[in-house]
């Protein structure tokens, strides 16, 4: 198959395909009909070139690596697609003959919104490295019927409405229904011992749901390889009920029959935050056994033996999520090809690796033991071997230190910890930034790191920075490759030779007017959906993530109430316009959260009644924040808000995105931030407030919010302020909040105690915005000092030190 068509050859290919799917030529198609006959051909294409690279890879024995995440926040693929696979330029004067814009189509495709946030997007930046570098993988996940819930923000209240996806994002997904497995719930195990020494395992009363996998490919750059992704859908094995049906209990008979397919209905919406929810347990299970089935079953195909799996096969299991393809792969291995416990555990254990993604204690996920016996009850007796047989372990590690052992228990006070079974049966265990690891050796997995120092590892997060520069930011692009020359887009590193020009004017001017021109594109786009105009010669200051107290949203409204006291005081003041733009959804029951997104909404409408204030100040909070949204105002953003309390953001990854499009960012050293600085240099960052450690020192002596309310007179009248409210709505519970003196509910997330430095060190930036030339040239920088910070090198680091995987070319 010619994998390059030129523009004469997709021509064709659109028309053919139109003609087949819609009956319709070009002429007759609608825009939504070409986006799918166009999203149809890449399809097609990727669909043959993935089998050309499965056979290369199958022939050369090659190991393979499977990436199991709940989430995979892919966000729209015909765009990056085309552009990996090089074909941009074809379609684009393919459609152009049709009659047809394929930036228009582009619209046309709903985002993919299987994910919460940096967990989800990291897999989808990962796969896609993974193709354009040429490894073989595959991404498990679920195939959510609804993904993460549509946000509308009604009078500053977010309401959750269903995110329809399918249709439109459909016709990437290719079902197998030739390749489906069942998956076994609840009901009863026995063991029978045969004749022949072995035993075997007896379900009883148990249910089972089939899981179908639909399939979806993710080209890389300039590779042969092709990633594919398979989503899991659950389906019910139980026959329609006839017999209901015929006695006319019609929505009975449907309901039997939809039920197990609620297991792939809709993504939970909670991020760093577990509800222990009975139908997530499910849908993890489901994912993972379904998963592992179709490993097993593809490596027997190819090898007839499973003795040198950890040779050909590398697990991922991202975050504790999918921690039970541990217990599910040593039940296959032990019931249904008989292996020993001894022999299995050494399969699993070599084969099996795991990455943390954060610290935050009510993210880390534990089940009821009760309900999850009853669930999975041959799952459970594993999962109560492999704690049995640890803890002897640990128990000759540290004999007698029965406190140590019980916290390190995968089973204790009723309870399963997902990310105990995670460390003790991985052979590695990473954080996601330096500092992040560190806090897991030191503190989180503390005693596991006595035990198992070896295991112990850093990968520092990254982004396709093709899809996140080079395409979403084409001018820039375009100048990068005239100083640089285009190697970077393959070669991320090779934008440190850009610092190259930091004292080139005419470079530097270059990138000025590109990020006024993206600020004018963006400020176009809000204003088409939204009517409200941007001002955009005022500063773009964006804070852009899930809405989570630790990210302190909170600590920048507070700044801004202070400039707005400012401009009410004296609006004539002599201020540097400011815009300032929030993107963030909130977990649904998360009520803090939706109070600090009503919060921001009020403000803004507060000012909004302002004429004269909204000359210098202005706050926007758009609504449903999602990954497209983000590919059009990264590259329009100067600042960038990083502002977390240090030690709670395990990495963070729009930080990296917005420094690629040379915005400057205001940060804690928390996550990645720590290591953008050391990359770009103090000097080109604006890091200010309590380092990790001064944390934790200010936590254990005792927070006092009180102290820095009381000496600090702008604080004051700024927490005076949210009492009194905005728009007419008070915010005094929260001001309560801040001060730790509402009853139970306090900040521990000590907002006022960076309060001053964060202040100062915004002031300090404005004053640095001034000084075009030198903003320019720091913002150079940063763009030159991102190119670690790109998904290939992480990728590598997986590769080569976790995975032990080698290219298949
Ligand atoms: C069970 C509920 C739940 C759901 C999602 C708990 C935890 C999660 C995720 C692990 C949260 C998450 O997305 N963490 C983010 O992962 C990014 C990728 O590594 C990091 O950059 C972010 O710092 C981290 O918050």
């Amino acid at each position: 198959m010619n994998y390059n068509p030129n523009s004469a050859e997709v021509k064709e290919l659109l028309e053919s395909v139109l003609q087949r799917h819609f009956g319709c030529t070009a002429q007759e198609a609608s825009r939504d009909q070409m986006y799918k006959a166009a999203a149809i051909t890449v399809k097609n294409l990727l669909s043959e070139k993935r089998s050309a690279y499965k056979n290369k890879v199958n022939k050369a024995g090659a190991k393979r690596v499977y990436y199991m995440c709940m989430e995979f926040l892919l966000g729209r693929s015909l765009k990056t697609n085309l552009c990996n696979l090089g074909l941009a330029d074809a379609y684009e004067k393919a459609l152009d003959k049709l009659g047809f814009k394929l930036d228009d189509l582009y619209e046309c495709e709903p985002d993919a919104g299987l994910g919460n946030g940096g967990l989800g997007r990291l897999a989808a930046c990962f796969m896609d490295s993974l193709s354009s570098l040429d490894y073989p993988a595959t991404g498990f996940s679920i195939c959510y019927e609804y993904g993460l819930f549509k946000q509308m923000i009604v009078d500053g209240i977010q309401v959750e409405t269903p995110d329809i996806w399918l249709p439109g994002g459909e016709v990437w997904l290719v079902p197998r229904t030739d390749r489906t497995y069942k998956v076994r719930f609840g009901g009863r195990v026995r063991e029978e011992w045969k004749s022949d020494g072995h035993c075997e395992i007896i379900y009883e009363d148990n249910e089972e749901i089939e899981a179908v996998p639909y399939d979806t490919m993710i080209s890389g750059a300039g590779s042969s390889a092709v990633s594919q992704l398979r989503l899991w859908r659950a389906r019910n094995t139980q026959k329609f009920d006839m017999r209901l049906f015929t006695q006319g209990q019609y929505t009975r008979a449907l309901e039997e029959s939809t039920n197990a397919e609620i297991i792939s209905k809709v993504l939970y919406p909670s991020d760093n935050h577990t509800e222990g929810k009975l139908l997530r347990l499910s849908q993890q299970y489901f994912l993972v056994s379904a998963s592992i089935q179709s490993i097993i079953r593809d490596h027997m195909a190819v090898y007839g033996t499973l003795e040198n799996l950890p040779e050909k096969v590398a697990i991922h299991i991202n975050d504790t999520h999918p921690a039970l393809c541990v217990p599910e792969l040593m039940r296959i291995l032990i019931d249904d090809y008989f292996f020993s416990w001894e022999k299995a555990w050494s399969i699993v254990t070599r084969t099996v690796s795991y990455t943390n993604h954060t610290v935050m204690p009510e993210a880390l996920e534990t089940w009821n033991e009760d309900l999850f016996r009853l669930k999975l009850p041959r799952i459970y007796m594993i999962v109560k071997e492999i704690n049995e047989r640890f803890c002897r372990a640990a128990w000759t590690a540290f004999p007698g230190n029965w406190g140590r052992i019980s916290h390190m228990s995968i089973i204790g006070y009723g309870q399963v910890r997902m990310a105990n079974l995670s460390v003790i049966a991985s052979h590695s265990v990473n954080g996601v930034s330096e500092l992040h690891s560190s806090i897991l050796k030191d503190s989180t997995f503390k005693d596991f790191y006595r035990m198992y120092p070896e295991k112990f590892d850093n990968v520092t997060n990254g982004i396709a920075h093709r899809r996140w520069l080079c395409y979403s930011n084409p001018k820039l692009a375009s100048l990068l490759d005239e100083c640089i020359g285009p190697d970077y887009r393959h070669r991320p590193e090779e934008l440190a030779n850009f610092a190259k020009f930091a004292d080139d004017e005419t470079v530097k001017d270059r990138l000025r007017a590109i990020k006024h021109e993206n600020k004018i594109a963006f400020s176009n786009l809000v204003q088409t959906k939204t009517g409200k105009k941007i001002d955009t010669h005022s500063v773009f200051d964006v804070q852009i993530k899930r809405l989570h107290e630790y990210k302190r949203q909170l600590l920048n409204a507070l700044n801004i109430i202070g400039l707005y006291l400012d401009l009410k005081e004296n609006p004539n003041l002599d201020m540097q316009p400011q815009t300032f733009i929030f993107g963030a959804k909130a977990a649904p029951g998360y009520d803090m959260a939706k109070r600090i997104i009503k919060l921001l909404c009020m403000i803004s409408k507060d000012i909004e009644q302002n004429p004269k204030i909204r000359e210098k100040l202005n706050v926007v909070f758009l609504e449903n924040y999602s990954v497209s949204m983000a590919e059009a105002l990264v590259p329009s953003a100067e600042i960038s808000e990083q502002i977390s309390l240090a030690g709670k953001e395990a990495s963070g990854t729009g930080c990296m995105k917005l420094m690629i499009n040379g915005a400057l960012t205001i940060g804690t050293l928390d996550g990645a931030n720590v290591e953008m600085q050391e990359a770009a240099g103090a000097e080109n960052m604006f890091i200010f407030g309590l380092k990790a450690d001064e944390v934790e020192q200010l936590w254990l002596n005792g927070y006092s919010a009180a102290s820095y309310f009381i000496s600090n007179e702008r604080l004051t009248r700024i927490i005076n302020q949210l009492s009194v409210g905005f728009a007419g709505e008070s915010f005094a519970d929260i001001a309560s909040y801040l001060l730790n003196n509402g009853h139970g509910v306090a900040d521990p997330y000590m907002c006022l105690a960076d309060f001053e430095s964060y202040r100062l060190t915004h002031e300090a930036m404005m004053a640095a915005y001034q000084d075009k030339a030198k903003w320019n040239r720091m913002s150079l920088l940063n763009i030159a000092a991102a190119g670690k910070f790109a998904a290939d090198r992480s990728i590598e680091e997986y590769a080569q030190r976790i995975w032990k995987l080698k290219k298949v070319k």
